[in-house]
């Protein structure tokens, strides 16, 4: 009859348990690495188009924010407007409005035949076209462009005075609001679960934070 386990056994056990929680230690961490460098990818995308935005603003004369194919849809327009990055075929967005305090906010949408294009017809929809020296050839988005797990970029903007936001979810924790390097909630924005970056944070209302 056998009793209980031997000492081998005990030890083989144990070893196995070291091994398989170094294993999933490590899977952690090369995820936390991914979501790291995918933050990072946000950051400096939105940081790129911020500059764009702004050289476009300062060296064109009449400086169209809503790009050649739409109109009024400034924060103080007639369609008060967030573009979201997200193309309708990938996830087409809730509603196609949201509200904000007492504010209606559409939320555009384009194509995914179009909505990497820098000539008007992409998610951003300014025309880009004429800068020299344009640091992209199709428009960033985000790294997984997700509308359901939270993850996209937004832009909205006000045409007098010219102002624009941007704005990204971020994934990892160090970056999150509270997190060790938070860039989430320290950025004086409105909303403390985004990265915003522009000449106005306070444009673009609030949006759902990521799902955990
Ligand atoms: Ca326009
Ligand atoms: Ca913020």
């Amino acid at each position: 009859m056998k009793k209980g386990f031997t000492y081998t056994e005990i030890v083989i056990v144990l070893f196995l348990l070291i091994v398989i929680g170094g294993i999933i230690l490590s899977v952690i961490r090369v995820q936390s690495y991914f979501a790291r460098s995918r933050d990072l990818k946000r950051i400096s995308d939105l940081e790129s188009l911020t500059n764009v935005l702004r050289i476009y603003s300062q060296s064109t004369s009449t400086p169209d924010l809503d790009g050649p194919y739409l109109d009024y849809r400034g924060i103080d327009e007639v369609w008060p407007t967030v573009f979201i990055s997200v193309p309708l075929e990938f996830q087409s967005f809730p509603s196609s409005s949201c509200v904000y305090g007492n504010k209606i906010f559409a939320v555009f949408q384009t194509d995914k035949n179009n909505y990497l294009r820098i000539d008007g017809h992409g998610w951003l929809p300014v025309d880009f076209t004429n800068l020299t020296s344009l640091p992209f050839s199709s428009l960033p988005v985000d790294p997984l462009n997700n509308y359901s797990r939270g993850y996209y970029y937004l832009y909205a903007f006000r045409r007098k005075p010219l102002q624009f936001e941007l704005s990204a979810a971020l994934e990892s924790k160090d970056f999150k609001q509270g997190g060790r390097e938070d860039k989430t909630s320290t950025d004086n924005g409105n909303d403390p679960n985004r990265f915003e970056i522009g000449t106005n944070l306070d444009l673009i209302p609030p949006f759902p934070p990521p799902n955990p």
